[in-house]
């Protein structure tokens, strides 16, 4: 079938993941459910979903991805699928397989102008300890030591090469620890942030898996996907980075947010049990400096450590009580 030239369609892959079920009802918002499609290897994640075709895909099936794309007539790929940084230090050899053969299936079809344009993911976690912590600059010293941040960081320069040598418009974030209430997260080393709102709700006391003066950048996924967004319809000409922007929403520590819940639920009792994951944390930067972004495409967050408890308490709040009465 021959592409549109004016009507956008997307294929979000990871669709079931915690920004694939954020990003696809906005971008059914945007351009209309009809020309969005979903994909996972897992089962549709939420309701909202049905409103979307949904196909059942294995990222690394290259037949199978050009098959869907040719069928639904494709013109942008958003490749959310992976293997998230405390997982794939358990299982290095699947998680490189996972966020690299997945990068390069959709970058050649880019490549051949199968499709048009992608957007593919990148974190913090391309940052080691040799980084500078604070503050850290777009362009700096990159030494991951994650299996997660080796593999973004390697994806992050492919995009860049296919874009100088193939003309491929490739666009990236560096997500922080991203916080949504719609989706549970899954296998990161900033999930903490999303589960002791859980686990404040139903008056339980909280152990963190970091230790409390871990302090790591975050992101209310709004404002995660406000970027994603912005960054996909920006005139390509105003683009000076084709690895990945940083961009930064708020930071803090164990502590910082178990004060801030305090504030609404002064029981909330939480404890510090720091396991494997506190070294991945250790290896990561503690702020981001994103005026690249911010001169680039106007990026600018929004929401703040306590407007952010706010948002969590009352939405997983509702969420719960829906549940209750299900
Ligand atoms: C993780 O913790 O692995 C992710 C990330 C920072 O990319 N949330």
């Amino acid at each position: 079938m021959e592409q549109s030239d004016t009507i956008e369609r997307s294929l979000v892959i990871g669709a079931s993941g915690q920004i694939g079920t954020e990003l696809i009802l906005k971008l059914g918002e945007l351009h209309g459910a009809e020309n969005v499609v979903a994909a996972d290897i897992r089962p549709p994640a939420s309701e909202e979903l049905s409103n979307f075709t949904y196909e059942h895909l294995n990222i690394l099936n290259d037949e199978q991805l050009k098959e869907v794309i040719a069928r639904h007539n494709i013109t942008t790929v958003y490749l959310l699928a992976a293997m998230l940084s405390a997982t794939a230090e358990q299982q290095p050899e699947r998680a490189w397989d996972l966020n690299m053969v997945g990068l390069f299936n959709v970058l050649n079809l880019a490549k051949d102008k199968v499709i048009k344009k992608v957007f593919w993911p990148s974190s913090i976690a391309v940052f080691g300890p040799s980084t500078p912590s604070e503050n850290t600059p777009q362009t700096t010293v990159c030494e991951p030591n994650t299996v997660y941040g080796i593999s973004k960081l390697a994806g992050e320069r492919w995009c860049e090469y296919y874009h100088a040598n193939y003309g491929v418009d490739v666009r990236s974030i560096r997500y922080p620890g991203l916080i949504g209430y719609k989706s549970a997260p899954g296998g990161g080393t900033t999930d903490y942030a999303v589960d002791i709102y859980y686990k404040a709700l139903e008056e339980k006391p909280f152990t963190c898996f970091l230790n409390e003066d871990t302090r790591l950048p975050m992101m209310l996924m709004e404002d995660a996907i406000q970027a994603t967004i912005q960054l996909m319809t920006s005139p390509a000409e105003k683009l000076s980075v084709r690895s990945s922007y940083n961009i930064s929403g708020m930071d803090f520590t164990p502590k910082e947010i178990a004060a801030s819940i305090q504030n609404h639920i002064p029981s909330f009792a939480i404890d510090y049990a720091p396991d494997f994951r506190q070294k991945i944390a250790d290896s990561w930067p503690s702020s981001i400096d994103d005026r690249v972004a911010n001169k680039d495409w106007g990026w600018k967050a929004s929401y703040d450590l306590d407007r952010l408890t706010e948002v969590m308490l009352q939405e997983v709040a509702k969420k719960k009580m829906k549940l209750e009465t299900l």
